[in-house]
């Protein structure tokens, strides 16, 4: 048990594909946690942005970022451990967050509001979360843009689905012979996975039946996640290995998901060659990029953002010794993402605060 005086507040919602990331890593951590609906207006006031979830710590500090509330936690709250230390696996969590947080993002936004009866359904929860179906649907309006703004178009629904099958085949696969990504142990990796499988598609009408009928060991994965009790866990997969299951999976991420992560990257730094200023706060979003997705293009419009997400793969690899790194390089041959990994960005960004400002290159 990790014991506070008082309790840490997870402010979120169960729609919130980041609250679900933040709550699964705070319930394994075993710290006093209490969750709160999310008032807007106090995040606002409190981080300067509007974006679920936050958390206050016990010491009254506000957080925001799962991404930063994740390895704060991991700093103050060292055991039971998320973060692998060793190369192979921590490397391998560090991708599957950066690809659940960005990349599955397009799908998640498909599930909840590609077809009439899941916007329809979705709306009416809104209007539940919030106490009035004006309310909600202005929130779910919202959302309907932000679909669009992630490459979710009707068009793309095809490719969207047949990735969405794949990503499933292969974890079903994984987990029915693995309680969780790396082994018998939670990590990093299973808080990032739950933000679009728990939160989207297990808690989305037409996806959660999608799940129940063809992805089982999935939904078992969730179940586990929720409830993590983690002194009944056992070890990460022993001698930094990682099983073909796995690769399997990684090799679905990769394919589908490196093409837009490198895309991305291009968009954002071509127009930071013109754009950036050294210590000063970019705009959050700038032109679409595009990316093909299983015989589909896609469009989405890039955030700044994505860069940063980027480096927590680059800055733990590049850190790494070398023969460190070729035993990352020979373990995730093959899986497409090999052009991720070898990428060098020509800008860099760092937070101040909660501001995200351009900053020197690491030399
Ligand atoms: N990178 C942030 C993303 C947070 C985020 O986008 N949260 C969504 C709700 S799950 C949100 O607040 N969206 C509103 C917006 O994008 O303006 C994190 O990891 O916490």
């Amino acid at each position: 048990m990790n014991p506070t005086d008082r309790p840490y507040i997870l402010h979120g919602f169960d729609v919130s594909y980041f609250t679900a990331k933040a709550r699964v890593a705070m319930r394994y951590k075993q710290i006093f946690l209490e969750e709160k609906r999310a008032d807007v207006r106090w995040i606002l006031e409190n981080t300067g942005y509007a974006f679920i979830p936050a958390v206050s710590t016990p010491e009254g500090e506000v957080w925001q970022d799962t991404s930063d509330i994740l390895d704060a936690l991991e700093a103050r709250h060292p055991n039971p451990p998320l973060y692998p230390r060793s190369p192979v696996q921590q490397i391998v969590c560090a991708l599957i967050e950066v690809f659940a947080d960005e990349v599955m993002m397009t799908s998640a936004m498909h599930t909840r509001w590609g077809t009439e009866e899941g916007e329809a359904s979705t709306r009416r929860r809104f209007g539940a979360m919030t106490g009035s179906m004006e309310q909600g649907n202005r929130a779910a309006d919202q959302m309907v843009k932000g679909r669009f703004a992630v490459g979710a178009t009707p068009e793309a629904g095809p490719a969207i689905d047949e990735h969405i099958t794949a990503m499933l085949s292969t974890l079903s696969a994984h987990f029915d012979e693995h309680d969780f990504v790396l082994g018998d142990r939670m990590s990093l990796a299973d808080c990032a996975l739950m933000g679009p499988i728990y939160a989207h598609y297990y808690t989305d009408l037409l996806s959660r039946r999608l799940l129940l009928e063809t992805a089982l060991p999935v939904v078992r994965w969730i179940e586990y996640c929720n409830m993590p009790s983690a002194e009944d866990q056992g070890d990460w997969f022993a001698d930094d290995a990682l099983p073909q299951t796995l690769l399997d999976f990684l090799t679905v991420a990769g394919g589908d998901g490196a093409p837009l992560l490198l895309a991305l990257a291009e968009v954002i730094e071509n127009w930071a060659d013109q754009n950036a200023v050294l210590g000063e706060m970019p705009p959050r979003a700038i032109e679409l990029a595009e990316w093909p997705l299983r015989g589909s293009v896609l469009k989405r419009r890039t955030q700044i953002y994505s860069l940063w997400m980027i480096q927590r793969i680059l800055d733990p690899y590049r850190a790494l010794e070398a023969a460190d790194r070729a035993r990352v390089d020979a373990a995730l041959a093959g899986t497409g993402w090999e052009a991720v990994l070898a990428y060098t960005p020509r800008h860099r960004l760092e937070k101040k605060g909660f501001d995200l400002v351009f900053a020197e290159l690491p030399h």
